[in-house]
């Protein structure tokens, strides 16, 4: 151990003092070093997405996309390009939980090899507002209210859902906010959008308008309400911690990078405007063409230094790739460097070397605090003779960013197009596209939430606002809150896009987590054979016990135990093996099992019973039925419990019966 000098130090342990139990003295610099670094540990966290949790990876290319983009990490399939990805919630502060309701951001920084390029995206395509202006009262209605500090991380209270009643423009976000993509049961199975329209622009200089999409190889998968409610306390980690385990165990997290592209002549051909973040383009009007996949395959080092520290710009770009004049994301163009002025001390962020690019740089830019780069030499500006005009400029042809010289024209003016006040016919298109048990999640969380606002008048607005969109759902909406049923018309769209409903996702047993319910007397056989299937599948399991230590079969074989009823939950498993034991297990084990099944019941979950287990079942208040599997004479069970668990929900099962 030494100081920050390097000095050699002797003692860690007792402060220098003049006599044993005298006072300590100044001069003991060690001392001094020490506890005035650690009064500068913190930094001022993110004022939007303070709780993130991020991992290094890769992008690689299936195919040449130089037919629509100059970028050079786009030309040749099989290009791997290094990645950093940062997943967050929006509104909670950085010690909140994972589970909330909220928004999660996706942002990736791609280390190419003509600069970082940032996609700095979030887990829905659209955006609550249309112009970035608005974007500071967005957040202070959807942050705890100033005057009490609450709620922490959450959108159910009066200022945010004024402001929703009050800025009808964020209509169809909130239908989105309410439906199951706020409540990702992981970042691996959460799909990830650029939202704003971009440009790709190719060595011709033919530009096309673009939306980026990241599609999850696991499918699009998230928790029911009360689930995530209960893993905010008994594991706040829930989200991070899947993302570290699964890196560290080899199940890296994988998505498919996916374009929608539209020619630039057809910019006015739809009914909604193509510059406006509070649309989508239905992937059945503008298909998505996949051309690559990001795997997360290592973790960080060191928080701080890396999640903490990287700094996510939408305005680094690479040649090919280009702004368009979505306002929206005019406006983050200023606010991103801005924000990392403040959060990270200066103009010399760039040089923290999670946010160095790994091509080389060179500018004139000098000193500023904390600055790196020992810059030699006398000249620091452009042009000059001196250093021969070095650093130089570089055209577009030796990889130079020139601007998409876009024709602009018209008044100066504070004004939103008329193009963009359309709020309700995609909140509508995605209200037609949801399956019945995904409206019903709407429907609840509506329910839930304006439920948590105090003032009644804006809990009507709400109805009233959202009586546009579907008018049956505002009126149940209406007689939970208690309010006035609506009055109004709703939208007249008809249409429906399927590849927004969850329900059409993709399902696969892999990485899935299972709980193995066990006490003594079980069936070694039986479980054994399960288990087998289980691992074949790539279904992780866990045995849970009361207590820590061995549990032994009926013919004595042993089983080491992982977890106990009380370090783990049933929140926490995407289903159960419920086998239990013999009779001698009583009282405590009991009900503690009882209630894992009661819960997983309740959420929809996979239940296997084995034949050792049915006494549990029949005890709970679970009713045989979808997605419960017994072992009892079903010379198949293994099979179909891994069917079950691959289907992972059962939302057809009454679990008000
Ligand atoms: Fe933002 C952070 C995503 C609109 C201003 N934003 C931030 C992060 C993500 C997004 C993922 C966290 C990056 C990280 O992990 O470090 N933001 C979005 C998306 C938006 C959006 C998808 C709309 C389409 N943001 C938006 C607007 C503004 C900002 C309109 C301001 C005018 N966002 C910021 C910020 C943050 C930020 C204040 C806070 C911390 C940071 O930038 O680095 O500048």
């Amino acid at each position: 151990m030494t100081t920050n000098q390097g000095l050699k130090v002797s003692n860690d342990e007792e402060s220098l003092k003049a006599g044993v139990r005298g006072p300590t003295l100044m001069e003991d610099f060690h001392f001094r070093e020490k506890i005035t670094h650690f009064d500068h540990e913190r930094i001022p966290e993110r004022v939007v997405h303070a709780r993130g949790y991020a991992a290094h990876g890769e992008f690689e290319l299936y195919e040449s996309m130089t037919e629509y983009t100059r970028a050079g990490f786009l030309q040749k399939a099989g290009t791997k390009t290094p990645v950093f990805t940062r997943f967050s919630n929006v509104v909670g502060s950085s010690g909140s939980s994972d589970t909330v309701r909220d928004v999660r951001g996706f942002a990736v920084k791609f280390y190419t090899e003509e600069g970082n390029y940032d996609l700095v995206g979030n887990n829905i395509p659209v955006f609550f507002i249309q112009d970035a202006l608005k974007f500071p009262d967005l957040i202070h209605a959807v942050k705890p209210e100033p005057h009490n500090e609450m709620p922490q991380a959450a959108s159910a209270h009066d200022t945010f859902w004024d402001f929703v009643a009050n800025n009808q423009e964020s209509a169809h976000m909130i239908m989105w906010h309410m439906s199951d993509r706020t409540i990702p049961k992981n970042f691996r199975v959460m799909e990830g959008f650029g939202v704003h329209t971009f440009r790709f622009v190719n060595a011709e200089g033919v530009a096309r308008f673009v939306k980026f999409h990241w599609k999850p190889l696991l499918g699009v998968h998230s928790l029911v309400w009360d689930e995530a409610q209960k893993i905010a306390g008994k594991d706040p980690d829930f989200q991070r911690r899947d993302l570290w385990e699964s890196i560290e165990n080899g199940d890296f997290a994988e998505y498919e990078l996916g374009v929608q592209m539209i020619n630039e002549a057809d910019e006015f051909m739809f009914d909604f405007d193509i510059l406006d973040a509070t649309k989508i383009w239905p992937e059945e009007i503008v298909p998505v063409k996949i051309i690559g996949k990001l795997t997360l395959n290592r973790n960080v080092d060191n928080v701080f230094a890396e999640t903490e520290q990287v700094a996510f710009h939408p305005g680094n770009l690479v040649p090919g790739i280009d702004f368009t004049n979505d306002p929206l994301l005019q406006g983050r163009l200023f606010s991103y460097i801005d924000t990392q002025l403040l959060r990270l001390g200066g103009p010399n962020f760039t040089e923290i070397p999670i946010n160095r690019p790994i091509c080389p740089f060179h500018n004139n830019q000098r000193n500023g605090f904390s600055r790196q780069s020992i810059n030699v030499g006398q000249v620091s500006y452009h042009k000059n003779s001196l250093a021969n005009n070095t650093p130089s400029t570089s055209t577009a042809k030796e990889g130079g960013f020139v601007h998409y010289a876009q024709k602009v024209e018209g008044r100066v003016i504070q004004a939103r197009s008329e193009s963009f006040k359309d709020h309700f016919s995609q909140a509508r298109l995605f209200w037609n596209s949801m399956s019945p048990p995904e409206k019903q999640h709407i429907i609840n969380a509506f329910s839930f939430e304006v439920g948590k606002v105090n003032d009644r008048n804006v809990r009507q607005q709400v109805v009233d606002m959202f009586a546009h969109v579907d008018f049956e759902m505002a009126s149940i909406i209406a007689d939970n809150l208690g309010v006035n049923r609506p009055t109004g018309q709703q939208s007249q769209v008809t249409a429906s896009s399927p590849a927004l409903s969850q329900a059409n996702t993709r399902r696969v047993p892999q990485t899935l987590k299972v709980a193995v319910l066990i006490g003594n007397g079980f069936d070694v056989d039986e479980v054994e054979s399960v288990v087998r299937t289980l691992r074949r599948y790539g279904v992780q399991f866990t045995i849970v016990a009361e207590k820590f230590g061995i549990i032994r079969s009926k013919d004595r074989f042993k089983v080491r135990v992982n977890e106990t009823f009380l370090t783990t939950a049933p929140v926490l498993f995407d289903a159960l093996y419920v086998v239990g034991g013999t009779a001698e297990n009583q009282g405590k084990f009991n009900s503690d099992l009882i209630y894992f099944i009661d819960e997983a019941f309740k959420h929809y979950k996979p239940i296997g019973v084995a034949t050792t287990g049915v006494p549990f079942f029949d005890a709970s208040s679970a009713k045989a039925g979808p997605g419960i599997v017994f072992a009892t004479n079903n010379a198949d069970f293994s099979k179909m419990f891994v069917q079950a668990i691959t289907q992972q929900r059962f939302w057809d099962r009454d679990i008000y019966q």
